[in-house]
């Protein structure tokens, strides 16, 4: 059905011929040099890391692609429900190691370069992360790639091609300063670019209306602007199995056309600009997380993502010849976040005015085809569009959402009749000044599920932001479905010690595909020679780390000390603040104490790492005051190796693969009800480190898997908070004694200049503190003080942490995926 297939006549000839996947480790030597001398024309005398990495990982390609090819021809010929996944963000790190271990040709490549003269590990050094995300929600997506291809779904992620992506981050006198990521710098190996694969898009005009053959009054859209999508995939192999799927990231260009006409008429010079404007589009991450800014472009990059991901399913779609009633039994479509919602009106748009459809039969198609995942609850993080910024841009788009909840709010207007505040509440538009569009609203309406990613998350989004469309739908279109992690990366991949002896236990590596087999680990918790084999492997993780430290920030640490960690996006719900402050009350109390007092401290090393928005003033005064702290402390006599204080610039997916697995605590402490899962969590119990935190997102379901017996907990809980802000509000609550002297500290010029932290002072003082810093402190400073106790009893530790991992088989992203299948996107695996 192919119009450029190859004839039958010579398919025997492509068979004989066809690409072979290296099988031992001269093949591979073979296609190393291969590469080097014409991929790369370069020669043994001009091989640095750089080329040998690059060398490397084109042989490793080639084999992902003869099984990229060999999956996607399977599942078209199935002809099996597919489910997209649509993100904004794919914070993937690096690729290599990973290639290798699914592909499972490590042992040959690592032997194959050390015969060649080069260290494995030198190579996978030169590869930059891909860092197409900002935090959570761009890892969650990237190992949710990784599980849909290691459970052999069927599934292809969406996504842009930043050509920056989030920024790098130096500390200049304590200060954050941004540098840009240029990523592609020296090409890119893991990706395929498809130029064949051109898609118009389309933005600004205006609508017209005409009659058509039907006496029907259709609306058409005249755009104004037309760029070009052009795709470049990412093959993602899956573990232990030959499905390799795809990532599709879309790159903005000029399109063919458009600039001749200026061209000819000599204004070359403006032709130019509109090619630079097209390709702006896809050029950079918007660096804020769990943040909200309406700026143009951002919805320009939404936009034009998401016409193009959906001209390619629908086109993908169309070439099956099946009615569009089978749409939503071929195809799923998860939104992740409400990034993508203009897919939900874009689909619409396509069904009615393009392939002709009545709105209704229309609708019923788009509303099974689309779920909608929810990641947070911050006001300051739920996006609404001004109307007009938004009808400039999609006019058409404007119609009909208009459209949809006129139909909606008739609905809504039957169920609760002369309920005028219930119309204006769970209206798409909001009556402010601009009207704004709101994106959450319009995901719910347009889906046939929505989920949040925690069971205390998923239970407040229907309760509070999304409590009217509980009432509205029912409680069966509401779910959790609790995140999850990726055990070859976070596990395999990052702690390969932790996961040979986990695997003497085990068995084999069967854990790595089915992540509650780590529970036959659970008896040797109280083995002497398991425990401490255990103990060696962190220690060893720690002196990683420490090498890591010494190079980075040039501060000596103890392998010995406690290491405390704290390592993700910084933001004031995630109250890193209070950690900081806690530091100096532990450096306070101290430097108070006698020679004798000080023999009982257990040493601690307090790490810290994380990037703030370029824009947010407070982040950037907390990385400001850790850094101070740190010169202060590491530098006093009086202190020696009690206390040490780190920031780890830079904080990235590569570094964390570094840093999860040399913790001994690690803190997840944000004000309960506001972090909506968190996911590092995860990472750092899996490789063997406990939590200190608040009861809140998955920390939750941690403690219920592990037992409360080992997980630090404390602080208030979720439901007393609207309470607790308004006590505080409104009475006069006093500030926690111990902050208060912390403050004191600060305001006395410990940490140089007060006049830096006076506004961070002020948001936890007077009748403010709304994240509860104050509320929290005393059991946050309990907590810790029994950390320190517990670490001194180091077999029970190492015992703790043993039974915690056991325990951990429930946040596989493997397990998380498994239930998007059955529960939202109803797919099958593919079978072999
Ligand atoms: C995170 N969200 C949640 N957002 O904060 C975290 N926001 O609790 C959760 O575990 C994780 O999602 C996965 O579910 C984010 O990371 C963003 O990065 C973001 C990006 C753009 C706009 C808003």
């Amino acid at each position: 059905s192919f119009e450029a297939s190859i004839p039958a006549a010579s398919r025997d000839l492509w068979q004989q011929f066809g690409v072979t996947e290296f099988q031992d480790k001269e093949a591979f030597q073979k296609e190393f040099i291969r590469h080097v001398e014409t991929t790369l024309a370069r020669s043994m005398y001009n091989c640095d890391d750089l080329a040998a990495y690059l060398a490397a990982s084109q042989a490793i390609r080639d084999r992902l692609i003869v099984a990229w090819n060999k999956t996607q021809q399977k599942h078209t010929t199935k002809d099996q429900k597919r489910v997209y996944y649509l993100s904004l963000e794919f914070l993937m790190g690096r690729a290599m190691d990973n290639a290798m271990l699914n592909a499972g040709v490590k042992d040959i490549t690592k032997t194959g370069v050390d015969d060649l003269g080069f260290k494995i590990e030198d190579l996978l050094e030169q590869e930059p992360d891909a860092a197409l995300g900002n935090g959570g929600l761009g890892r969650l997506a990237a190992c949710f790639v990784d599980s849909i291809a290691s459970t052999n779904y069927p599934g292809w992620g969406y996504g842009l091609r930043y050509q920056y992506g989030i920024f790098k981050q130096r500390i200049v006198d304590g200060y954050q300063v941004e540098s840009p990521d240029y990523w592609l710098a020296f090409s890119n190996p893991w990706e395929i670019p498809r130029y064949e694969i051109a898609i118009d898009v389309m933005f600004y005009g205006y609508t017209r209306k005409y009659t058509n053959d039907q006496g029907k009054t259709v609306s058409i859209w005249e755009g104004g602007e037309q760029v070009q999508a052009i795709a470049y995939d990412v093959p993602v192999p899956g573990y232990d199995t030959e499905t390799t799927n795809n990532l599709r990231l879309w790159a903005s260009k000029p399109t063919r056309e458009f600039d001749f006409e200026k061209f000819n008429s000599g204004d070359y010079e403006s032709s130019v600009r509109e090619s630079q404007k097209a390709e702006t589009i896809s050029a950079v991450l918007y660096p804020n997380d769990n943040f909200y800014s309406g700026k143009e472009l951002r919805l320009k990059q939404q936009y034009f993502w998401v016409a193009a991901s959906l001209n390619d399913i629908v086109r993908r779609f169309k070439k099956t010849h099946r009615p569009w009633s089978d749409f939503s039994d071929q195809i799923a479509i998860q939104l992740n976040d409400t990034h993508p919602t203009i897919a939900i009106v874009e689909l619409q748009r396509i069904l009615v005015d393009m392939e002709g459809l009545e709105w209704d039969a229309a609708w019923e198609i788009v509303t099974s085809t689309f779920g909608y995942t929810n990641h947070t609850v911050l006001p300051e993080a739920l996006e609404k569009w001004p109307v007009p910024l938004f009808g400039n841009l999609l006019p058409r788009h404007l119609e009909i959402i208009y459209n949809i909840n006129l139909f909606f709010l008739q609905k809504v207007e039957k169920m609760f009749p002369k309920d005028r505040d219930m119309l204006a509440r769970v209206s798409i538009i909001e009556e402010s000044s601009p009207q704004q569009v709101r994106m959450a609203y319009l995901a719910i309406i347009g889906s046939h599920k929505v989920n949040g990613v925690a069971e205390l998350h998923s239970d407040l989004i229907k309760t509070t932001i999304f409590k009217d469309f509980v009432a509205i739908y029912g409680t069966d279109k509401f779910m959790n479905v609790t995140n999850g992690i990726t055990p070859r990366r976070w596990l395999h991949q990052a702690n390969p010690k932790l996961s040979e002896l986990i695997a003497s236990k085990v068995g084999s590596y069967s854990f790595l595909k089915d992540l509650t087999l780590l529970k036959k680990v659970e008896p040797f918790a109280k083995d002497p020679e398991f425990i401490e084999k255990w103990a060696d492997i962190k220690k060893f993780n720690k002196a990683r780390l420490a090498a890591l430290i010494k190079k980075n920030n040039g501060i000596d640490v103890s392998v010995d000390a406690l290491f405390d960690v704290q390592v993700k996006r910084i933001h004031e719900y995630k109250r890193q603040q209070m950690n900081i402050f806690s530091v100096i009350h532990r450096y306070l109390t101290i430097k108070a104490m006698s020679a004798e007092e000080k023999k009982d401290v257990t040493p601690r090393v307090c790490i810290f790492g994380g990037k703030s928005a370029p824009g947010y003033y407070m982040a950037k005064t907390i990385i400001k005051l850790i850094n101070s702290v740190s010169e202060v402390v590491n530098k006093d006599a009086d202190i020696g190796d009690l206390l040490k204080v780190v920031f780890i610039a830079d904080y990235n997916v590569s570094k964390a693969e570094i840093i999860c697995p040399a913790s001994d605590i690690s803190q997840h402490i944000s004000t309960a009800g506001t972090e909506a899962s968190g996911t590092s969590n995860m990472k750092f119990v899996l490789n063997g480190g406990l939590i200190l935190g608040t009861v809140d997102g998955a920390n939750i379901e941690i403690t219920r898997e592990i037992g409360e017996e080992n997980i630090f907990l404390f602080g208030h809980l979720a439901e007393s908070v609207d309470d607790l802000r308004h006590q505080r509000r409104f009475n006069d609550v006093p500030i926690n004694p111990d902050l208060q002297k912390v403050i004191d500290a600060i305001e006395g010029g410990m940490f140089g200049d007060k006049d830096i932290y006076g506004s961070l002072i002020y948001s936890v003082t007077g009748n403010r503190d709304y994240y509860l810093v104050s509320d929290d402190f005393q059991s946050y400073l309990d907590a810790q003080k029994l950390v320190d106790k517990d670490f001194k009893d180091k077999t029970t530790w190492v015992s703790r942490c043993i039974t915690a991992v056991a325990n951990m088989g429930f946040f596989s992203s493997d397990r998380a995926i498994n239930e998007y299948a059955e529960s939202i996107w109803n797919i099958e695996p593919v079978a072999k």
